[in-house]
């Protein structure tokens, strides 16, 4: 992202730190959309006495959000990936581009927006899911095929082991997660269990998957975990259990204790660098007051 410095389109004149023109103004597309919200008390929006929320957010990191690229010239050859900071599909992601050594454009998806069912985001990804990646002319929209299509491009830091037996595991913990938890706890599957069901069981329903699919991880793990899952390097099954154990504890409130093996993998993954900047605190879309 750094690339996108090169040619800064005007400050936003609303003193939030971005860049960007909207509609001949000069404001960034986030201020210029409060704007719009606020069209009755424009000029004190302009002239600086309403405040767009992300000021404090922006001069806490230096990351440019993605709409600067819309205003400067593109690099087609720079990876793409479309994203939402809470989405534990696009963490998975976030963290093999990272142990790859491999920068990205981020592509910030707000899907508390349902910017993930527009018509031209389906045109990705027709099952209106993040993450999408895009390489060149490659688009791939699914976070397993996205990480084995890297994997094969990009064949620095292995995702998966030689030794069969290791690799077949690895593939068994990820489709554990992928297949039978993290679609078990979507937000979509969640508001279906609340609309049958009612409020009180949605955290219910979470748990019970969540907990169902980490005791068998915890019986499938234990005769070969190492530091990380399957020994001393870091392979595909971190990824995906870094992605689901992060969520199951911030949002779901699942009881770890239940799963010290997974608890013990969490503490190590929480020390590598690539994992620590793929967690959805730390997006650039990730609202100033989460607490994820
Ligand atoms: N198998 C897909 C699943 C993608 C998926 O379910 N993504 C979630 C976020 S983790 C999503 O976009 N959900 C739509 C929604 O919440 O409305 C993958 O691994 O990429």
């Amino acid at each position: 992202m750094e690339s996108q410095r090169n040619k800064e389109p005007p400050l936003c004149a609303n003193g939030c730190g971005f860049y960007g023109t909207v509609q001949n103004r000069n404001l960034c597309s986030k201020c210029y959309e409060e704007y719009q919200q606020q069209e009755e008390n424009a000029s004190s929006f302009l002239h600086g006495k309403v405040k767009c929320s992300r000021l404090l957010k922006h001069h806490q990191r230096s990351i440019l959000l993605t709409e600067v690229s819309n205003t400067v010239e593109e690099d087609p050859k720079k990876l793409k990936l479309y994203s939402y900071w809470r989405s534990s599909c696009s963490t998975r992601v976030r963290i093999a581009l990272n142990l790859k050594g491999l920068s990205f454009d981020y592509v910030a998806v707000n899907m508390a927006k349902g910017e993930h069912l527009t018509a031209e985001y389906l045109k990705l990804n027709p099952l209106g899911y993040v993450p999408v990646l895009v390489d060149g002319d490659t688009v791939v929209f699914d976070s397993f095929a996205i990480l084995m299509y890297l994997d094969d491009k990009y064949p620095q830091h292995p995702l998966l082991p030689h030794d069969l037996q290791k690799k077949a595991i690895n593939y068994q913990a990820a489709n554990i997660v992928s297949s039978r938890i993290q679609p078990l706890q979507n937000q979509p599957m969640l508001n279906f269990v609340e609309g049958k069901v009612g409020l009180d069981e949605k955290l219910a329903w979470a748990q019970y998957h969540i907990g169902k699919g980490f005791a068998a991880l915890e019986k499938l793990l234990k005769d070969h975990a190492g530091r990380y899952a399957t020994g001393d390097e870091v392979f595909l099954a971190d990824i995906f259990l870094a992605a689901q154990i992060h969520p199951a504890i911030k949002k779901f409130n699942v009881d770890m204790t239940q799963f010290p093996l997974l608890l013990r993998l969490y503490a190590a993954y929480n020390e590598i660098q690539s994992f620590q900047n793929a967690m959805p605190e730390k997006q650039p879309d990730t609202p100033p007051s989460s607490t994820s």
